[in-house]
């Protein structure tokens, strides 16, 4: 039967091609391709007599056999060989040295606040927090700010609704803190504060720490004692001029503005303060004629650009981080 002899020459050949197949893909289609013709052999099988279409038949299955074994090898092969270039190409050079880390710091503004904190707390003020967003109760009413006063016109305060505020200053924290307590009170209130300001000074968010000391017999002589102490650590010139300069604020009475003696001979405000209005401590809960008590307020901000040279306030608030960096490491 020469007929089914071509045919296994054929299937040879078949085999010799399985060598030039790389991919899985390929492979595929040789595959279908050969068993294609195997089936289409088989059916020719029909036009044969009974003994040639057993002597085909067996022939033809065991170049079957033969080829599905050769195509399952060389899958096998073609998955080696993958494997192989993946686990080569994928390599990690663990000799290489990293890419280095970028290492944060600290904003001016934090290293400043720390550093004051840091002051209050060694002459033993404890520090609290409370809600930016207030009512107008905190923010104005107990601090003596009666409803027509200037500070709470709408082009001063932000609203959130007719009854709430963002704080205008830190004193609503000192308000809570201190109807919860019995004197000695002795707190500082540092944090967030907001008002409808934007200029090349004015950020319509600052930073403002507030203090309050509440005893029996507190005067403005403990008032001068603490901030002379503070301004002088603060900026670490323990022979720093402090001026303090009849002012006015609803909350205290008498009150001043406090001014240092900068490097070039003038006189620079920092700090407003005064001896708690007895209105205020009322507000409180504490009897005025048996406690009195002293606050202040301070500009974060300013101490910041005042302690670090910073000429400009908006930088404190870009994130520039060629701006930043320079304060790596800075204390
Ligand atoms: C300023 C003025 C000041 C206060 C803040 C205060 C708080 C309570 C009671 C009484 Cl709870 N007073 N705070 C007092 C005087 C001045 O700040 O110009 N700050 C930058």
């Amino acid at each position: 039967m020469n007929y089914s002899n071509n045919r296994v020459i054929e299937l040879n050949n078949w085999a010799h091609e399985l060598s030039a197949i790389n991919t899985l893909h390929e492979l595929d289609q040789y595959k279908s391709r050969v068993l294609s013709e195997i089936g289409a052999q088989m059916k020719l099988m029909r036009d044969l007599d009974a003994v040639a279409k057993k002597e085909f038949g067996a022939k033809i299955n065991k170049q079957k056999q033969e080829i599905e074994l050769l195509i399952n090898n060389r899958r096998e092969q073609i998955l080696e060989q993958e494997l192989l270039s993946k686990l080569s190409s994928e390599t990690i050079d663990v000799t290489l040295s990293g890419r280095g880390n970028n290492i944060g710091s600290l904003h001016p503004i934090t290293l400043s606040l720390e550093r004051m904190i840091k002051i209050f707390q060694g002459i033993g003020f404890s520090v609290a927090d409370g809600p930016e967003i207030e009512n107008d109760y905190y923010n104005f009413k107990a601090l003596n700010i009666p409803d027509n006063h200037p500070a709470r016109a709408m082009q001063d305060t932000f609203y959130t609704t007719s009854m709430n505020v963002l704080r205008t200053h830190t004193s609503p924290i000192q308000i809570r803190y201190a109807e919860k307590r019995t004197p000695p009170i002795k707190v500082i209130a540092p944090g967030r504060v907001y008002r409808v300001d934007m200029d090349a000074t004015h950020s319509p968010m600052f930073h403002q720490l507030e203090g309050l000391w509440i005893d029996e017999g507190i005067s403005f002589a403990h008032l001068k004692g603490v901030m002379i102490h503070f301004l002088r650590e603060f900026f670490n010139k323990s022979d720093l001029q402090v001026k303090f300069r009849a002012s006015f604020f609803p909350f205290t009475e008498p009150s001043a503005e406090i001014d240092i003696l900068s490097e070039n001979g003038r006189y620079l405000e920092v700090a407003g303060c005064g001896i708690v209005h007895p209105k205020v401590l009322e507000n409180m809960g504490i009897d005025s004629t048996k406690y009195s008590g002293f606050a202040f307020g301070i500009g974060i901000d300013r101490f910041t650009m005042l302690r670090y040279n910073i000429n400009d306030l908006r930088l404190m608030f870009e994130n520039d981080l060629d701006f930043l960096k320079q304060f790596q490491g800075a204390k």
